[in-house]
């Protein structure tokens, strides 16, 4: 009787090792949350809110032809003078950024006078500790970022043999 639960408590535990193991599945951040993208929000607390890490994606949500999103460089952002620094535009309403780099990110509305009206915000994308979702590792750097993993994979195994203690 008490092998069985033991095994019932078992199976989840090791299915949470598995998919720390695995890494944190990516975010899909909607942009403004319920509010979606619009005017209406201020968009640099909720930039604020959330910390993106490489692999997330941001979705903009609103009326296609109302709003768009352009990915944009830190002055265009400031100035919201569109006439140069567009990295990419995004325009079919229903947009999905995928954050790739370790980088900040700066987004606008192109809409006239949506910009400087508020409907603006950067954010800093941090590089994540997992594998799953990012671009082929750069020989340059795995030797680093394969020592950390070890290092990251030590420790999870060291969790895990503590937690297996604690139930059996
Ligand atoms: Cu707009």
């Amino acid at each position: 009787m008490e092998d069985k639960i033991v095994c019932y408590v078992r199976f989840p535990v090791i299915l949470i090792w598995f998919s720390l193991l695995n890494g944190a599945v990516s975010e899909v951040y909607n942009v403004g949350d319920e509010n979606g993208w619009n005017s209406e929000v201020d968009y640099s607390s909720w930039s604020e809110r959330y910390n993106f890490t490489v692999g997330d994606v941001l979705e903009f949500k609103y009326s296609k032809g109302q709003h768009n999103a352009f990915e944009v460089t830190e002055s265009t952002y400031r100035t919201c003078d569109t006439s140069s620094g567009v990295l990419a535009k995004y325009e079919s309403g229903e947009d999905e950024v995928k954050l790739n780099a370790s980088k900040k990110y700066w987004f606008v509305c192109n809409v006239s006078g949506h910009c400087l009206g508020g409907m603006r915000f950067g954010i800093d994308v941090k590089p994540g500790n997992t594998t799953m979702n990012s671009e082929p590792i750069p020989s340059a750097n795995s030797g680093s970022i394969s020592a950390f993993h070890r290092w990251s994979l030590g420790l999870y195994t060291f969790a895990f043999g503590i937690l297996l203690n604690l139930f059996s």
